[in-house]
């Protein structure tokens, strides 16, 4: 049999233009137009087609190496005598490069052979049964080698329509058209009926690779995924593994209560916000013994007027004080999450612990109000959230977030940040204890606190900045008793 050699077409002015994917080794069967090479130059990347049918019998170019216009690419062993003829006539280049890949018709066998066993299973999985008969049901396809072929089988029954893009956002022209990749991938993405602007690209620069778009296409097979690598994208790749619940009765005795409808919607937007936001807490503890000690002189005069000072009110003023200190802390990400939105406003939720649940009323304008105007607000509010009266309005609007479990005990918690805010103060129960102070130990009342912040706005020098100057005014009561400017 005949052989003939492969040149590098007319690159025009092009010289040393760069290999940048070889598409066959020695011993691949090729035909007429079957792509052998991906070359890029500054302006663009195109294939290099073979001119003939055979057998690559020797590849002379590598991948990374330079080309011009009539460099040897691969000795052909033509396939038939036809070929033979033309073997006789000079060595022509290949035919022009393809600039763009022309979109190959959609096949959904390669789709399913695309992606490895248990994915390409459950991408032929996807194809509507009527079409597929014989399509195996995902359950069982997603195991094993054997189904998966039993699927690819089934998939190439199925209609020529991109399987993948029965599971993926239709494709955007525009970002298909931007993606950095070679037309080589570009027709692969295509056959796939896979959005390359969406698609993460890992090669040089950035480049997306055929390898890139099967890992596109196996990251819709995770459970609960939609889409695809990037943006939007990324979370569905990023499911979480769900916890196994095991039937406990097989254990002993059990009662099964309905979740009450606080501890739904709170569970929903804690969880919501235990999974976005990057929560770091730092602790600290106030010295709050002049606190306490001014907190006890005006309570009987703030009872005879019906307030009921707590402790938790000097702390809400003390907040105040640290937020206009840190004026990052009352601020929030905006829905498009690439700007911050700082509040002019100080409104103050604190958690309350009610019959039904937990609930976070807000006090507004928290920074217009005194002591004692604070106080009056958390008794009010918290009357009104325990006997389930409180509006909808009365729990909107947040800044930042007390949450005091000094009432009831500990030493230290990590609260969840009531999300989109960017900070909560847990409060943990004060206590005597022994402090160094001026050579010698002595009784002290000591405040543990506990900052949870959004380490995507705060970093953890500002998140020690805030919680030592929170201690500070914490320990200076008379600061927090003056009235508000
Ligand atoms: N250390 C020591 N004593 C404290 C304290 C602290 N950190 N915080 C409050 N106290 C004291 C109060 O000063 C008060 O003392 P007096 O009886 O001498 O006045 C007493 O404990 C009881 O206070 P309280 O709990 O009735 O009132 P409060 O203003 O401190 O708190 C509220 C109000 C609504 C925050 C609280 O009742 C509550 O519900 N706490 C639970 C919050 C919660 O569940 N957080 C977790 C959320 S995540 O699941």
């Amino acid at each position: 049999m005949a052989s003939k050699e492969i040149l590098v077409p007319d690159l025009g002015d092009f010289k040393d233009v760069a290999v940048i994917e070889v598409l066959v080794k020695p011993g691949d069967s090729v035909q007429v137009d079957t792509p052998l090479l991906t070359l890029e130059t500054e302006k663009a990347t195109m294939d290099v087609p073979s001119t003939d049918a055979g057998v690559i019998e020797k590849l002379h170019v590598a991948k990374d190496a330079k080309v011009s216009s009539g460099s040897p690419i691969a000795t052909l062993r033509l396939a038939d005598d036809a070929n033979a003829a033309t073997a006789a006539e000079p060595a022509a280049p290949a035919a022009a490069p393809k600039a763009t890949a022309k979109p190959a018709a959609p096949s959904a066998a390669a789709a399913a052979a695309a992606v490895p066993s248990g994915a390409a299973a459950k991408v032929a999985a996807a194809a509507p049964v009527a079409a597929a008969p014989s399509a195996p049901k995902p359950a069982a396809t997603a195991t094993t080698a054997a189904t998966a072929a039993t699927a690819a089988t089934a998939a190439a029954a199925a209609p020529a329509t991109p399987i993948a893009t029965q599971v993926l956002p239709p494709i955007s022209e525009d970002g298909f058209a931007r993606a950095h990749a070679g037309p080589s991938v570009r027709r692969f993405a295509r056959e796939l009926g896979v959005d390359l602007g969406r698609v993460k690209g890992t090669g040089q620069k950035g480049r997306v690779t055929d390898d890139d778009v099967k890992a596109f296409v196996k990251s819709l097979m995770v459970p609960g995924a939609g889409a695809g690598a990037t943006g939007d994208a990324a979370a569905g790749a990023g499911a979480l593994p769900k916890v196994n619940v095991p039937d406990f009765s097989q254990f002993g005795a059990i009662e099964i209560k309905p979740l009450g409808r606080v501890q739904r919607i709170s569970g929903a937007r804690l969880h919501a916000s235990w999974v976005n936001l990057p929560h770091v807490t730092q602790f600290d503890e106030a010295d709050v013994t002049e606190l306490e000690q001014t907190r006890k002189a005006l309570k009987a005069n703030a009872d005879t007027a019906g307030i009921k000072l707590t402790t938790l009110a000097f702390i809400v003023r003390a907040c105040v004080r640290a937020l206009q200190q840190f004026p990052i802390f009352n601020s929030s990400i905006d829905a498009s999450g690439e700007n911050l939105v700082f509040k002019h406003y100080i409104h103050i939720g604190f958690a309350a612990d009610t019959p039904n649940g937990l609930l976070v009323p807000v006090i507004r304008d928290a920074d217009r109000k005194d002591i004692y105007e604070i106080a009056r607000a958390l008794g009010e509010l918290s009357a009104k959230a325990r006997s389930g009266k409180l509006t909808g309005a009365e729990m909107q609007g947040g800044s930042f977030t007390i949450s005091s479990l000094g009432g009831i005990g500990g030493t230290a918690f990590t609260p969840i940040i009531n999300a989109p805010e960017v900070a909560i103060l847990g409060v943990s129960r004060a206590s005597m204890k022994p402090v160094y102070l001026d050579d010698a130990f002595v009784p002290r009342m000591i405040l543990p606190l506990s900052l949870s912040y959004d380490h995507r706005v705060i970093d953890g020098a500002n998140g020690a900045r805030f919680t030592s100057y929170l201690a500070k005014t914490l320990a200076d009561a008379r600061g927090l008793t003056e009235a508000v400017p």
